[in-house]
């Protein structure tokens, strides 16, 4: 395994994933996005997320003009497909957990999707790590501290990185400035995704 690195208490795995483990995640979201299409979602204010997602697991992150929530039903009514096997193992092996998480959301970042500041705080546990996967274009990652004023750091998410956010880090702001739109080859069309795996408890 590569080495991680640590920035403001996050760890960060360069190149975790080799071009083949890549492609073989991507054929596995393909499944997961025809069982469960993408989703444009609007904030509960009302404005549209440029960032299009869908999840598999028992919960898929949602949000709409009632709130964020964790939902057991893609809004079509059915039920979020399993989370990949694959995806399962690189939980287990890099959080060391025993217990599966219960949401992989799925992030896909077009040409121009950005996602500002946020905390991931609708989890009903935070003494469980998230994890986070990326795949396809360059992303530019922030992270701060735990109050949004507090000072942050900068680091280029490529395809194939892993990074957990746990202990002191799990409440930290964090977000996306911008993608390197065509950066990659992975996705034919150019284009983001981002996992992240949590136990909403
Ligand atoms: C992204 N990531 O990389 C957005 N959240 O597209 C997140 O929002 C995130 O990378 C929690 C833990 C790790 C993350
Ligand atoms: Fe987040």
């Amino acid at each position: 395994m590569t080495e991680a690195q640590e920035i403001r208490g996050c760890l960060h795995w360069p190149a975790l994933l080799d071009e083949a483990a890549q492609q073989a995640l991507v054929a596995d979201l393909r499944a997961v996005v025809a069982a469960a299409p993408l989703i444009s979602p609007v904030t509960p204010g009302g404005r549209p997320m440029s960032v299009r997602m869908t999840a598999a697991g028992r919960l898929g992150w949602v949000s709409d003009a009632s709130g964020y929530r964790y939902a057991a039903r893609h809004p079509s009514g059915r039920p979020w497909p399993p989370i990949p096997a694959a995806v399962l193992t690189l939980w287990h092996r890099l959080t060391g957990l025993d217990r599966p998480p219960d949401c992989c959301l799925v992030n896909f970042y077009g040409e121009g999707a950005r996602m500002g500041l946020h905390q991931d705080r609708d989890e009903g546990d935070f003494s469980f790590p998230v994890l986070s996967i990326s795949l396809g274009d360059d992303a530019l990652f922030r992270i701060g501290g735990p109050h949004r004023r507090d000072p942050t750091s900068s680091l280029w998410l490529k395809s194939g990185d892993a990074l957990l956010l746990g202990g002191p880090a799990r409440l930290a702001f964090h977000g996306i400035d911008r993608t390197r739109f065509g950066s990659s080859r992975l996705l034919p069309q150019g284009g983001r995704i981002n996992l992240t795996l949590r136990v909403v408890a």
